[in-house]
């Protein structure tokens, strides 16, 4: 087909995905997008079928964390489309680069009450950073090409496309839209003197750095501005592995929503150095209450306003350039006060690595987890009491190798999330770390898994419950309810989808059975029972720690 010959137009938004890269699609397909589907088979994307739009949209989004290309998903109209919106809106709060597509009703039909319609567009506007309609063939490439470069672009998050039945098969001679790469400025010399002045003059001054280090490539210049400054570093839970954990100034992952150890440092710091961190990491009233310490936000984007977050100097541009910059005009800091803080949460760590106690404490079981995996492989995190113990206890090295959803924070991410890990990097060991309940909210997917040939461990914190909402019960009222279920066998469950089942009988068995299931080259699920009497323990601790502050 050449540049202008007619065509479809359902062939011609093929063609404009295609311009963008796009190497999958994660959807289900329906009546109202039959032409799309037919045409995408004349391309080079794979459409990868999901069992439910919510695995697609998941799919999706974490594909975006990873690469930092839009991930691409796909629905019919109504229930397919209300199906996508969780994984949507987790994306776009935080900031993972997606485009979802959904099929509509002809536009015939959309002033009226009429089969499965439901105003799309409209409803994808709250949670998207674009949400468009293709009314007409003609549009298509602009729309395309807004919706990938919003998606793309800082802060990068969700943007949907509504697709008209009628419309996708009128006839339209057009062509994608050429792309030519975006480059960051640099943040005005001012604002990097200013910072600079600000930490040379502090007395002590953190780091607490977000996910847009990551999204930015910025975590070398990070490592390398922390160490000159001599300037400790905490990061978010999405920021996990920005710089080295064995760097002597990492003090480890912050925003258990309660004082741990790293707020201990926050507290006693005078200059906050904020680096690209977004407020729904961590809220800030969490870290700052007081609301007397200097702020400094670097970020490619000026910082959100929030009554503990008004920031003193803001460095906007790339942050690789304001790293670098800042980093030759302060003076490097001496001493090593927080260095006490890593020391304790390092204890911490390794406290219970020979507990042979049964059910599994959390911290046992991390610690065999990262004794089973590599440095380069990715756990992807789901949402609950096991993500908190994840996020605080679970070393890592490199970043984008432990995925946390924490600003929507939607359960089931999970396993959809280790099926994108694995397609957008083949040849590393991907692990999904669930909960019982997040588990079965996607588990379905572990079909779409096994029909691709893919091979990952699903490790499930068994609880039989809502661990997470248990714990702040308890915390909040001294007693729990509505929080405790009963659960299928999940070893039979895997292995009536054909994957391989295991269950942890006794707490030596969880690291010999990781490395088995690691090396089993297929879907693997590991039922392990969690001591979640830790969770009490954890929040006692922290508690009598902020009071010796
Ligand atoms: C889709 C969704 N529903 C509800 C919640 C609220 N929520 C947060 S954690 C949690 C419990 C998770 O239980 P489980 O998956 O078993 O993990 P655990 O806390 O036991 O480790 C719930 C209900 C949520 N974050 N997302």
């Amino acid at each position: 087909m050449t540049a202008s010959a007619t065509m479809n137009a359902s062939q011609l938004f093929t063609r404009c995905i295609e311009n963008e890269g796009v190497e999958y699609i994660f959807g289900i397909p329906g009546e109202e997008n039959l032409a799309l589907m037919d045409a995408l088979e004349e391309s080079s994307i794979r459409f990868i079928i999901t069992r439910h739009e919510q695995g697609a949209a998941f799919m999706a989004d974490v594909y975006g964390r990873l690469t930092g290309r839009a991930g691409v998903c796909m629905s019919t109209l109504g229930p397919g489309a209300t199906n996508l919106l969780t994984p949507v809106a987790d994306a776009n709060m935080d900031h993972a680069p997606l485009v979802a597509i959904a099929g509509q009703a002809g536009t015939d039909r959309l002033h009226k009450e009429s089969h499965q319609v439901l105003d799309l567009q409209a409803l994808y506007t709250p949670i998207t950073k674009y949400s468009s309609q293709l009314l007409t063939p003609n549009i298509i490439p602009e729309v395309v090409r807004k919706a990938f470069k919003n998606a793309q672009m800082e802060k990068t998050g969700a943007c949907f496309i509504e697709f008209p039945e009628n419309i996708a098969s009128m006839p339209v001679t057009d062509e994608p839209l050429r792309i030519f790469p975006h480059h960051t400025p640099e943040a005005a010399l001012e604002s990097i003197s200013h910072a600079a002045a600000l930490i040379s003059a502090a007395r002590l001054p953190i780091i607490l750095a977000g996910n847009g280090v990551i999204r930015s490539g910025a975590c070398n210049q990070l490592a390398l501005f922390a160490e000159q400054l001599n300037i400790p570093l905490a990061n978010t839970f999405m920021a996990k592995g920005v710089i080295p954990f064995k760097h002597p100034c990492a003090l480890g992952t912050v925003g258990l929503q309660t004082a741990d150890y790293v707020n201990v440092g926050l507290s006693n710091a005078d200059v906050i150095i904020c680096i690209g961190y977004d407020l729904v990491e961590y809220h800030p009233h969490l870290w700052h209450p007081t609301r007397d310490r200097t702020i400094i936000h670097i970020d490619k984007s000026a910082a959100e306003v929030d009554a503990c977050y008004i920031s003193e100097a803001d460095v906007i541009g790339d942050i690789r350039h304001s790293l670098l910059r800042i980093m030759e005009l302060a003076t490097p800091h001496v001493g090593e006060r927080m260095r006490p803080l890593r020391h304790a949460l390092v204890e911490e760590m390794d406290q219970h690595c020979d507990d042979q106690s049964y059910p599994v404490k959390p911290q046992k079981i991390i610690w065999d987890l990262r004794t089973a995996m590599d440095l380069d492989d990715i756990v992807i995190c789901d949402v609950g009491a096991h993500k908190l113990w994840m996020a605080r206890m679970f070393r890592c090295e490199k970043p984008n190798t432990c995925v946390i959803s924490n600003g929507f924070a939607s359960m089931g991410i999970s396993v959809p999330g280790a099926i994108a890990a694995k397609l957008a990097f083949p040849d590393r060991t991907i692990v999904a770390v669930t909960g019982d309940a997040g588990f079965l909210m996607n588990s379905q997917e572990i079909e779409t898994a096994l029909r691709l040939k893919l091979a990952f461990v699903i490790l499930i914190w068994n609880d039989k419950g809502f661990g997470l909402i248990e714990w702040k019960q308890l915390n909040t009222y001294g007693r729990s309810t509505n929080v405790h279920f009963e659960n299928p066998n999940f070893v039979t469950y895997a292995e009536s989808f054909g994957a391989k089942g295991y269950r942890i009988e006794r707490t030596e068995d969880l690291l010999p059975t990781l490395n088995k299931a690691l090396a089993d080259n297929t879907v693997s699920v590991i039922d392990c029972p969690v001591d979640y009497g830790e969770n009490l323990k954890l929040t006692g601790k922290l508690g009598e720690m902020v009071c010796q502050i």
